[in-house]
């Protein structure tokens, strides 16, 4: 399908995909975009894997991807992968409350965005997904809330790559070949960090704020979070995770604290 995409001349959400006589029809190759079909399926939030098929809305998955409660490792918040070599991380990922991670909530949002059934978009694909523009803002919000997420653990033992060096075990890229030793240090090409063709790698831009940048919830400088004229971190972290509440944090009609405790989570898990 992806070579259909060579034919378009403009981005497409949720285009009519219909082939008319083996073409794809005029109005998909000049692009059609119907944003009110993203805020529907972004409001109807039907999840594409079956263990999420309870209807959890949207921010409600976002607010749990931040709770301690669920996830416990930078391996499990980070990857819809199943570490299947490493018991421990696969139990945790098996854990009926360790389901979700960001992938699997940027993932959706894609095919939320692109479109489902008949209709298509750029963003469903991988290879053209960057020629919407709103790929940019997906993508910044999924950075914004992997720094929230190392904010708040930052004592955590586990909050980086535990899975030293593997190899690469999906079909590669230009610069990995398949069966390639990745870690944390394999230059992330093409994107350069200095005129001696130099990469980043994933260490390289694991402080966020040394590249000269922060989010609105991530400001440690803020005089509010000052004890005795100094950096409190219990106040930062306990700030950061209010404004989380305010985002995120549920609140459905005619359920008490205690039923909302009462969560029944069913995983289907198969090795990918
Ligand atoms: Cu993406």
């Amino acid at each position: 399908m992806y070579g259909q995409y060579s034919k378009s001349r403009s981005t497409s959400r949720w285009a009519s995909f219909e082939p008319q006589g083996g073409a794809v029809s005029e109005a998909w190759v000049d692009g059609t975009v119907n944003n009110d079909r993203i805020a529907e399926a972004l409001e109807a939030h039907d999840w594409n894997r079956p263990e999420a098929k309870d209807g959890l809305p949207l921010a409600d998955m976002v607010y749990r991807l931040f709770d301690p409660q669920y996830i416990k490792s930078f391996a499990q918040f980070a990857t819809t992968r199943k570490p299947v070599n490493d018991p421990r991380r696969l139990a945790e990922t098996l854990d009926p409350a360790g389901y979700l991670n960001l992938e699997f909530i940027h993932n959706n949002i894609h095919i939320w965005t692109g479109g489902l059934d008949r209709a298509m978009g750029h963003m469903n694909e991988v290879p053209v997904a960057g020629f919407d523009p709103i790929f940019y803002m997906h993508h910044c919000n999924i950075d914004r809330q992997f720094a929230i997420w190392q904010a708040l653990n930052e004592h955590n033992p586990d909050n980086w790559f535990d899975d030293l060096e593997r190899p690469y075990d999906d079909d590669g890229t230009w610069s990995i070949v398949k069966g390639d030793r990745v870690s944390p240090k394999t230059p992330l090409a093409p994107f350069h960090k200095n005129d001696q063709a130099r990469c980043f790698d994933s260490d390289d831009i694991r402080k966020w704020m040394s590249l000269g940048y922060t989010y609105p919830e991530l400001q440690p400088w803020l005089d509010k979070y000052k004890t005795g004229g100094k950096f409190d971190e219990d106040k930062y972290v306990d700030d950061i995770k209010q404004q989380l509440a305010k985002l995120y944090k549920p609140v459905p009609a005619g359920l008490t604290e205690e039923s909302m405790n009462a969560d029944i989570i069913v995983n289907v898990t198969y090795d990918r």
